[in-house]
């Protein structure tokens, strides 16, 4: 699905983020995305199996400019219909928004606020999201290393509701460039979990999501394959 180059204009993207300097491009399962900065419109190449037919689904004109390196791009099915959504968190206000896509175009609504914690965008956090409580729909979080508290905004189809649902202060500080985080359903339960990978001893631990919180087990050591970051 991505990276994704379009005529040279469009730098090679992460798949859940995106924070460049004009367009944003987005994977939107067989369909593709970009946002423009220049005129904040949001297109949208639907797939018809063999090309990509365009269409502007949503200009956020009145949000500002998305790409100044002061928010934050999500792409994930929110509200659980299936169809992949977009959001954005802008740490200023601190607020989260929803474009929830109704198949053609993107609807906005204000997810909630997060200014309490702070920017979200510092370095000393590290932002995530995956479906944790596994009812269908993305749920967003991130790890702060001052705390080493793990939060999770569970989506209700709408807004962010947030809690904590691990603390990791025996684990060390995950941000200092020593650590590997992966999210995905490890056990297969529909619940996203967590592991992060640890080259200065080799280990694996694993945080399996039970829905609220996340209980941390030793998965594997790589010792053996050397440094796995290098
Ligand atoms: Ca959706
Ligand atoms: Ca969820
Ligand atoms: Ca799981």
């Amino acid at each position: 699905m991505l990276p994704l180059a379009l005529a040279g204009a469009v730098r090679s993207i992460s798949a859940d983020t995106a924070r460049f300097p004009a367009f944003a491009c987005i994977g939107l399962k067989t369909d593709v995305a970009f946002y423009f900065n220049g005129d904040s419109n949001w297109w949208v190449g639907q797939s018809d199996g063999k090309t990509f037919n365009w269409h502007v689904a949503s200009n956020t004109t009145g949000f500002g400019d998305l790409l100044d390196f002061n928010s934050e791009i999500f792409t994930g099915d929110y509200n659980g219909d299936k169809k992949t959504d977009v959001a954005f968190y802008h740490p200023g206000d601190g607020n989260w928004w929803i474009g929830q896509s109704n198949g053609s175009a993107f609807v906005w609504d204000f997810a909630g606020n997060t200014s309490g914690f702070g920017d979200l965008l510092s370095p000393n956090i590290h932002m995530y999201q995956g479906d944790f409580d596994g009812d269908g729909k993305t749920d967003v979080g991130f790890y702060f290393n001052g705390d080493s508290n793990w939060w999770v905004g569970q989506s209700n189809g709408a807004t962010f509701t947030w809690r904590v649902a691990s603390n990791t202060t025996g684990f060390g500080d995950l941000l200092d460039g020593n650590a590997a985080f992966f999210m995905g359903d490890f056990n297969g339960d529909k619940k996203t979990d967590v592991t992060f990978y640890h080259p200065g001893d080799g280990n694996w631990l694993t945080g399996l999501s039970d829905g609220r919180a996340l209980g941390w087990h030793f998965a594997s050591n790589t010792t053996g394959f050397g440094d796995l970051l290098k």
